[in-house]
């Protein structure tokens, strides 16, 4: 059984999401964590290391950081055909892109974010913004998806960070396109639905 321990509107609302998405058995243990308003706190039953989520449970291992967890489910659920297996043609490009969202995305995100966008060291280490955006409108040039004609794990990801704030993705139609495509998703409209705590 697969337990996804889960703060409503936190980056584990996506997990609910790709779960849906791969017609997975699972249950959801809603947490607390510490919020930025200062509210919440850490839950004792969490047993993400930090007390932070998504952290996902099944057969007795826990499973931290996005995308290690995305990578996991799409691997053991297979069947969806939403994240490339080995020996898929395409499983590099998913490698990459899921390597180049946890190393690149959110940090170059939330450097951007924090104000952070013109620190010398942080753009000769991550580049900024544009380059982000530059390659994510390259690749859904060729889309409709991140990875092309399959939508996958790697969208989901990126979709999240619209949701968070739209203004952190590229403007212009393509992008809103993609994310509208990708919103209407109905295994997203159950996720939403599974967000709240009962
Ligand atoms: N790199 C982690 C980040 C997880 C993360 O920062 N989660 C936030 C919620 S969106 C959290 O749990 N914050 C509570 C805290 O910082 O203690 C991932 O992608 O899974």
């Amino acid at each position: 059984m697969l337990k996804l321990f889960h703060a409503p509107m936190s980056r584990s609302s996506r997990f609910i999401w790709l779960l849906e998405e791969l017609g997975a058995d699972y249950t959801v243990e809603y947490v607390t964590i510490p919020r930025m308003d200062g509210s919440g706190q850490a839950d004792a039953k969490n047993p993400h290391p930090e007390g932070k989520v998504p952290a996902l449970e099944h057969d007795g291992m826990v499973i931290t950081e996005s995308a290690a967890i995305a990578l996991y489910l799409t691997d053991l659920l297979p069947a969806a055909g939403i994240g490339p297996v080995v020996g898929d043609v395409r499983r590099g490009d998913y490698l990459t892109w899921l390597f180049y969202y946890a190393g690149v995305i959110e940090p170059v995100l939330t450097f951007s974010f924090l104000g952070l966008a013109d620190n010398p060291g942080l753009l000769r280490t991550f580049r900024g913004p544009p380059e982000v955006h530059k390659r994510l409108l390259d690749a859904l040039a060729n889309g409709p998806y991140v990875l092309g004609d399959n939508f996958s794990a790697v969208d989901i990801l990126v979709c999240s960070i619209g949701a968070w704030a739209r203004s952190a993705l590229p403007p212009g139609d393509l992008m809103d396109d993609y994310l509208k495509r990708c919103n209407e998703r109905p295994a997203l409209q159950r996720a939403q639905a599974r967000d709240a705590a009962p």
